[in-house]
């Protein structure tokens, strides 16, 4: 299984590594900040060195979907991404994703060199689909139940695994539709979009269910608040729990691991893969 426009082998699983350029993200919010200003050296700097511990992947962000985190425009959004493309992509050898929902920014992320969009909303506000369709890039289809403001009060499904494969399965097929075809695409639960502890608690159980889609599967458990509710703990304190879920996501078949640890995340994939190895009797 492969990338199109820059190959990444698929055929075991990688670490995508988080890079936010939002003042205001839960965890890393003001990371790249210099005297309040984003600081394109310290995003290189940070880029570089998720590079060199394991991620193939980077995922850019200009906009939290924190809950109540503030929107902004697209000029503003742009302004924070296009730059880092840039000089990422003239500078490293790593499969470069641009987390947005927004048609402008994704046409803007592609021009600038970018591999791969990654939207929460999986393409449903207008215009999204036909952009990606007009492009070449990969796209992960994310499920999420409402949208940010509203989607952490009280999230119901008659039965989460059920819904959220039958919503993946209408998002593949509006691709389809568009001519995006299903190698370019990647789909995920979506954790903690909509659900309460114990529907991420059932997703992440029932992985294994969305390899019938035949698409690679990316998870993102790193630091989420379900982790902070049933340890009763701050969110500083979340990493051991965090590589905890994403080993369990690895024996459920997750092709990529979106993590803020990136080193630790790739420990955890090195030694998922070493058992695998001597468990196939291929080493
Ligand atoms: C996810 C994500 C976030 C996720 C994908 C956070 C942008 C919140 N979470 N994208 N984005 N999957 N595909 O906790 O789980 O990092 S933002």
């Amino acid at each position: 299984m492969y990338f199109l426009e820059k190959r990444l082998d698929l055929s075991y699983p990688r670490v995508m590594g988080i890079l936010n350029t939002t003042p205001d993200s839960f965890f890393d919010g003001g990371n790249l900040y210099k005297n309040g200003k984003l600081d394109l050296d310290l995003a290189l700097i940070r880029a570089e060195d998720m590079v060199s511990n394991g991620a193939a992947i980077l995922d850019i962000g200009g906009e939290s979907t924190r809950p109540g985190a503030k929107p902004i425009s697209n000029e503003e959004e742009m302004d924070r991404v296009v730059p880092i493309v840039e000089s990422i992509v003239s500078r490293l050898d790593v499969v470069i994703s641009v987390d947005t929902s927004k048609p402008k920014i994704m046409e803007a992320a592609v021009s600038s060199g970018a591999h791969m969009i990654n939207d929460v909303k999986a393409l449903s506000e207008p215009q999204a689909l036909e952009v990606i369709a007009a492009s070449k890039v990969n796209v992960c289809l994310m499920h999420m139940l409402g949208n940010p403001i509203t989607m952490q009060t009280s999230p119901e499904y008659k039965s989460v695994n059920k819904d959220v494969k039958q919503f993946l399965i209408g998002r593949i097929e509006k691709c389809k539709q568009v001519g995006i075809s299903r190698e370019r695409l990647i789909v995920d639960p979506g954790f903690g979009f909509g659900k309460t502890v114990d529907h991420n608690l059932e997703l992440l159980g029932n992985l294994r269910d969305l390899a019938a889609l035949d698409c690679p599967i990316l998870v993102g458990l790193s630091r989420k608040s379900m982790i902070n509710k049933i340890l009763k703990r701050d969110i500083l304190e979340s990493l051991p729990a965090t590589l905890g879920l994403v080993a369990i996501a690895l024996e459920r078949g997750a092709n990529l691991i979106r993590a803020h640890d990136v080193r630790e995340t790739a420990d955890v994939i090195s030694m998922w893969l070493a058992v695998n190895r001597v468990e196939n009797g291929s080493e």
